[in-house]
Parts: structure tokens; C-alpha cells; sequence
């Protein structure tokens, strides 16, 4: 089993979209083995997002990032990270194929309504950056 790290954004969350996410995720197979709401900080979006800090839409991305609370989440499936990125769709919503997540809750490129890790070790800081092991324990 594998396990990703995912962001109901804060324009899903805002927009109440968060229960309709949360379904399909369910509806897909995958165990969520951790969720908690969080309101980031500039700083902490900044430390989440630092591959990114030399890119043209970093402070945006940032300002977006801390406008309101998100759900993160710790995602567990055979082949959660590949199967996450599908079920959100392309980075751009519009890009994005019918019955995504992106596609269906997105509204541009830079609210685009969920995140998911990209491989397995960018999937290993995200879910240590949010979460602890204790966090994270499951005995069935
Ligand atoms: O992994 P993913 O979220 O699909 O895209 P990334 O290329 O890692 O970019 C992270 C994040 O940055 C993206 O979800 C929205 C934002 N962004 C942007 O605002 N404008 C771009 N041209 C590219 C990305
Ligand atoms: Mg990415």
C-alpha cells in the first residue's frame, strides 16, 4: 500500500465543497489515514511550496495558499500517488478531463481546488511536513 499527501484547497474548502471531495475520495477506494483542517500562514505555505520559490507565481501561489483554512490529508491506496493525480486532473482546470476533481471544482490554474503529491519522495516531506507518525497510526 501506498500512502500521498493531498489539500482540499481554501477556494474548495471556502466554497463548501469539502463533503463532496471527501465522498469521491471514499467512493475511490482510498483510506484516508490522516485529515485535519489547518489556516496556514504565509510562512508555512512559502516552506510547503519551496521547489516552487524561484517560479513567477510563487507569491501568489503563497497568498492563495494562506487565504483560508484547507483540509490536508494523508491518502492511502495501491498506487495512491498516481491514482490521486488522476482523480484531481490537470494542474489547469480547464486542461483538466470531465469528472476530475480539478475540472469539477476549479476555477483556474492557480484555484484549482486539491493538491496531490508528485512522487514518492515529495510525497514523504509533504505528509512529515504536516503530520506526525502518532498522527498517522492505524492498527487494522
Ligand atoms: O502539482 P500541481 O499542483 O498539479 O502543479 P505544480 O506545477 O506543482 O504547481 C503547484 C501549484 O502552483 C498549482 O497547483 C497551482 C500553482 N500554479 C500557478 O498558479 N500557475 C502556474 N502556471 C503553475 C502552477
Ligand atoms: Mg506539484
Amino acid at each position: 500500500m501506498e500512502r500521498t499527501f493531498a489539500i482540499i484547497k481554501p477556494d474548495a474548502f471556502a466554497a463548501g465543497n469539502a463533503g463532496k471531495i471527501l465522498a469521491r475520495i471514499y467512493e475511490e477506494g482510498f483510506r484516508v489515514v490522516g485529515l485535519k483542517k489547518l489556516y496556514l500562514s504565509k510562512v508555512e505555505a512559502q516552506g510547503f511550496y519551496h521547489v516552487h520559490r524561484q517560479r513567477p507565481f510563487f507569491g501568489e501561489l503563497t497568498d492563495f495558499m494562506s487565504s483560508g483554512p484547507c483540509l490536508v490529508m494523508v491518502l492511502e491506496a495501491e498506487g495512491a500517488i498516481k491514482k490521486w493525480r488522476d482523480l484531481m486532473g490537470a494542474t489547469n482546470p480547464a486542461d483538466a478531463a470531465p469528472g476530475t476533481l480539478r475540472r469539477e471544482f476549479g476555477s483556474s490554474v492557480g484555484e484549482n481546488a486539491t493538491h496531490g503529491s508528485d512522487a514518492p519522495e515529495t510525497a514523504a516531506f509533504e505528509i512529515a511536513y504536516f503530520f506526525s507518525g502518532l498522527e498517522l497510526l492505524m492498527v487494522s
